[in-house]
């Protein structure tokens, strides 16, 4: 049959209306939650995308992954992810998550939750998982402040920069999480925005194939309330800072990356190094001490 006898759908492959309304991450979200919570021009749907295309692109059984989030806004991201997802408690994504690796070492773990929940509440928990590598990948949406809240400054405000808390401006010292992590013990470590949401998804797929604590800062706009405060526009025009501002600079020394208000912000992939796990280390060590007494845990 040549074309012409073709009928006329199946020769343009036009879908059916069931299949063309399906959004083609479908699978991967909880559609019944929709709509979600986040503002318009908020960078967290971006980041949850990047997270949706790093692990389809790591090939990754999502059935073998599991996603925790604390509080805040980013803390919804987990209960948006058709995975086995957690909202956890304030601070204790990192906590929570340990226990899920530690107790079924088949199971791939992702964290994704705000500067506030894994740095202020959560900034013990973060360096000392960390230090001892528990093998998870800990997605840090950096929007400068705690946004759920009003707006509050946290650690990562910039000097200078407006918050609910600091009308006249923020003056603490902002941590800088890349340098962070790295000294703590972190054994990847990039930097992404969410404008950079193709580069932002290969470090996803590549921090979740990477055994120990990978670590990934997305500096993310805040629309309605870092934006607001700061007179910076709208989430579009904090995106268009990103473009202007940001500069790749893989294998940067971390130390160097400090944010300051409204001026250049340092991207890449900083550290990728290879360390045992925490998890390795403890069969390793106690097989060679313990000799047969050690029976290593294998999972439920
Ligand atoms: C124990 C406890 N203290 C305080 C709060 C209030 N609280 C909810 S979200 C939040 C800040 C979250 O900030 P961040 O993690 O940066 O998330 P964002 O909303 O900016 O995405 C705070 C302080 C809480 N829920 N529980
Ligand atoms: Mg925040």
């Amino acid at each position: 049959m040549n074309v012409t006898e073709q009928p006329f759908s199946q020769s343009l492959e036009i879908p059916s209306t069931e299949e063309s309304l399906k959004h083609p991450m479908e699978d991967y979200l909880r559609i019944e939650r929709f709509p979600h919570i986040w503002c318009a021009t908020c960078g967290l749907g971006t980041v949850l995308t990047a997270f949706i295309t790093g692990l389809q692109k790591s090939e990754l059984d999502p059935d073998k992954v599991s996603v925790v989030s604390g509080i805040g806004c980013t803390g919804r991201s987990a209960g948006y992810l058709r995975l086995d997802s957690f909202h956890s408690t304030h601070g204790r994504a990192v906590p929570f998550a340990t226990g899920l690796a530690l107790g079924n070492p088949e199971l791939k773990v992702a964290v994704i939750s705000g500067d506030g929940d894994l740095i202020a509440i959560g900034g013990n928990h973060f360096i000392h998982t960390a230090r001892r590598n528990i093998d998870m990948t800990v997605i840090c949406v950096n929007n400068f402040n705690y946004a759920m809240t009003g707006g509050q400054a946290g650690p990562t405000t910039p000097l200078t920069a407006n918050a609910s808390t600091a009308p006249y401006g923020c003056y603490e010292y902002p941590f800088n999480l890349p340098y962070l992590a790295e000294s703590s013990g972190a054994v990847y470590v990039a930097r992404w925005t969410a404008l950079h949401i193709r580069r932002l998804a290969n470090a996803i797929c590549e921090a979740l194939l990477k055994p120990g604590f990978s670590f990934i800062e997305v500096i993310c706009p805040c629309s309605t309330l870092y934006a607001r405060r700061n007179r910076l526009g709208s989430g579009l025009d904090l995106m268009k800072h990103y473009h202007d501002q940001a500069i790749i600079r893989h294998g940067a020394d971390t130390s160097e990356l400090q944010i300051d208000f409204q001026k250049e912000i340092i991207v890449g992939k900083f550290v990728d190094i290879e360390k045992p796990t925490f998890a390795r280390k403890r069969d390793d060590y106690l097989s060679e001490r313990l000799g047969k007494d050690y029976v290593p845990y294998k999972g439920p």
